[in-house]
């Protein structure tokens, strides 16, 4: 099994923990580079990483890599409630993509314009909503949703794009998993 992505992105970081301790490849591209961009084009036209090629099949987007490889190791699929907790994660990780991708356009005053109040508003939403399930001991269990969450917080901070320090218990969770070994092996810093 081979999974593309860049070295920093939470979406191909989470797969990579996720397949911990099972033999697979990594291929490292640079989404905004002109080679990673040819790459990309060239194995889906979504443009997005991760992607996973296992054999002849080829599977686009983190979550359908997270079920079809539950299935392939045989591994305990998340039941509804687990699904939206992934749901919570990728709404606030998408949003923190957006207000990058912003800053990097050098967009003025981006968080006054619509698309950026937009992203800010389902980000204080998605993150007060997953502080609170972190101080219920949701995220107690090293499972995909912890991996997921941990991705996220580990990325907006070394992108400096919130103060995850404003939420205890998602900073608690936080430090307490960074020196986790896969996790410092795929550290982008
Ligand atoms: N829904 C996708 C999101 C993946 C995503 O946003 N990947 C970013 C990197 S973190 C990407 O490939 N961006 C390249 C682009 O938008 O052109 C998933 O869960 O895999």
């Amino acid at each position: 099994m081979k999974v593309l992505g860049s070295l920093p992105s939470p979406f191909a970081r989470r797969i990579r923990l996720y397949l911990d301790g099972v033999e697979h490849e990594f291929a490292e591209l640079n989404v905004l580079g002109p080679e990673g961009r040819r790459e990309m084009k060239r194995i889906s036209p979504v443009m997005k990483v991760p992607v996973l090629v296992d054999g002849d099949t080829t599977i686009m987007d983190s979550r359908q890599i997270y079920n079809y490889l539950t299935e392939k190791l045989g591994r305990e699929k998340l039941d509804w409630d687990g699904q939206n907790t992934l749901t919570l994660i990728d709404g606030a990780n998408d949003s923190f993509v957006i207000l990058l991708l912003l800053k990097r356009s050098e967009v003025e005053d981006a968080e006054k314009r619509v698309i950026g109040k937009l992203q800010r508003e389902r980000i204080e939403l998605t993150m007060d909503a997953l502080e609170q399930m972190c101080a219920e001991g949701k995220f107690d269990q090293w499972d995909y949703r912890s991996i997921s969450l941990f991705c996220m917080l580990d990325w907006i901070e070394f992108r400096e794009l919130y103060r995850v320090e404003d939420k205890p218990a998602l900073h608690a969770f936080w430090q307490r998993n960074k020196t986790r070994p896969g996790v410092e092996l795929t550290d982008p810093r």
